[in-house]
């Protein structure tokens, strides 16, 4: 009598659900980029100025403002949400970029 075995290969490993996740957003172009993230609480963003010229990271949505300020090209800067909402992050030096984040439970 012939035994017979059988292999499982190891799945993969899911982020849990309580995972904290991290978005990076761009800067190249005069824009920000994705132009709307989808967050969920206690997710990071990471503004990353990937252009030659220097921005800003400014939101003014009411509850949700804070001024990250002035970024020289290559700078990062981060921001854990921590509610529930929807806010504009605009950049004071040039008024066309915009990009706005929506954050889930
Ligand atoms: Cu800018």
């Amino acid at each position: 009598m012939r035994a017979v075995i059988f292999l499982t290969m190891a799945g993969t490993v899911l982020a849990s659900a309580s995972h904290a996740g991290e978005h990076r957003i761009g800067m190249v172009g005069m824009a920000y980029a994705p132009a709307m993230i989808e967050a969920k609480v206690g997710d990071t963003l990471v503004f990353l100025n990937d252009d030659t010229r220097a921005h800003n990271v400014l939101i003014a949505t009411v509850g949700f403002s804070t001024d990250l300020g002035k970024q020289e090209p290559g700078s990062e800067t981060t921001l854990t949400v921590r509610k529930t909402g929807a806010f504009d992050v605009e950049c004071v030096i040039h008024e066309e970029m915009h990009t706005r984040v929506v954050v889930r439970p």
